[in-house]
């Protein structure tokens, strides 16, 4: 597949390479992403669209909710809904599983997800997105809890649309990590970076660092250690922190480095969610080279215990996510 194919004929390629493929997991993905245009196209006029501020409701998480959180919600859940081929969702604006009516006898597949991620900075034109995952559904009946408390290496495919300077969309299925830039002429997503690879040498980290008196010593030696002035190393690193999870590690990502939400005195497991955010990312870093850990361990190995529960996350670059580890574990000091 050339650049500039569209992301329907890669996907359907792609499917031919698994004989007992369906078809329905290309339809599946056919429909997130025209729910990906659709969220594209009123997030480039928020502004006009009544679509920025608060909704007036709270989130599971207590989180106050954007109104573009609820809206995209919505259109994602009736996107995958449609396809026929979706049993069941998981989202960060629901607090329990949302059953896709007729779900239990159409669709295998079940489908998590964070409608709009880093939403609070859409109301200042940053770049936002969305981050999604695809699992097999394996119970026989509805799709219950244990059906989406799987770890990351049972997913199917990953994947998150960046909403910035342009739309892409960023996924893999195990067969590498491919990105479409959405092509507004024409409203299709575009073959534009194929076989994404971290880069060998790493340029940025990213942490929010107003947190620094809640780390422990390993993450601050390991910040400190980032900044020293050693060339052969290629530090010190430049900080980088949009506040907003997919477009900080999409840079990452493209031009190296290691995005960073630790626990600390105040949060021990940290703000981001394992389920909807760091698996799929985790399942991406590691199809482009990279790596994703929660300080100690890999995330892609962990089972979540609850739909919502947050981890550590340390993504990006594999050797920046080795040596962070060996700062946090002790095993290495400033
Ligand atoms: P903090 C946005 O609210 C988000 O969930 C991620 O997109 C982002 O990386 C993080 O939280 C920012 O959190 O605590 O640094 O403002």
């Amino acid at each position: 597949m050339e650049v500039g194919e569209t992301l329907t004929r890669f996907i359907m390629e792609q499917g031919r390479k698994y004989p007992d493929a369906s078809g329905d997991f290309t339809q599946l993905m056919v429909e997130l992403t025209r729910a990906g245009k659709m969220i594209a196209n009123t997030v480039n006029k928020a502004g006009l669209a009544n679509i920025l501020g608060l909704s007036g409701t709270i989130n599971v998480h207590g989180e106050r909710v954007e109104k573009l959180d609820e809206w995209a919600n919505e259109v994602i859940l009736k996107a995958g809904a449609g396809t026929g081929r979706l049993s069941a969702a998981v989202s960060e604006e629901l607090e329990g599983i949302y059953q896709v009516p007729g779900g239990q006898e159409q669709g295998d597949y079940i489908l998590v997800f964070d409608p709009v991620d880093g939403s609070s900075n859409i109301d200042v034109n940053v770049s936002i997105g969305t981050i999604f995952s695809i699992f097999r559904k394996e119970s026989a009946g509805l799709a219950n809890e244990t059906d989406f408390l799987r770890p990351g290496c049972e997913q199917v495919c990953a994947g998150y649309l960046i909403y910035g300077s342009s739309t892409m969309l960023v996924y893999t299925t195990g067969q590498g990590v491919h990105g479409f830039t959405l092509d507004p002429a024409i409203g299709e997503f575009l073959l534009s970076n194929k076989s994404i690879r971290f880069p060998e040498s790493s340029k940025y980290y990213s942490v929010n660092e107003s947190y620094r008196n809640r780390w422990d010593d390993g993450m601050r030696s390991y910040v400190d250690y980032l900044k020293q002035d050693d060339p052969d190393s290629g530090r010190p690193y430049s900080g980088r922190y949009i506040g907003s999870l997919v477009a900080d590690f999409h840079r990452n990502l493209l031009k190296g480095g290691i995005f960073m939400y630790p626990g600390d005195s105040k949060s021990p497991t940290g703000k981001l969610r394992l389920v909807y955010e760091a698996l799929p990312l985790a399942f991406i870093a590691e199809q482009a080279g990279g790596a994703a850990s929660n300080g100690r361990d890999p995330i892609s190995g962990l089972r979540p215990e609850n739909l919502h529960q947050t981890v550590p996350l340390f993504i990006g670059s594999a050797p920046d996510v080795s040596v962070a580890e060996a700062f946090l574990q002790g095993r290495r000091g400033g």
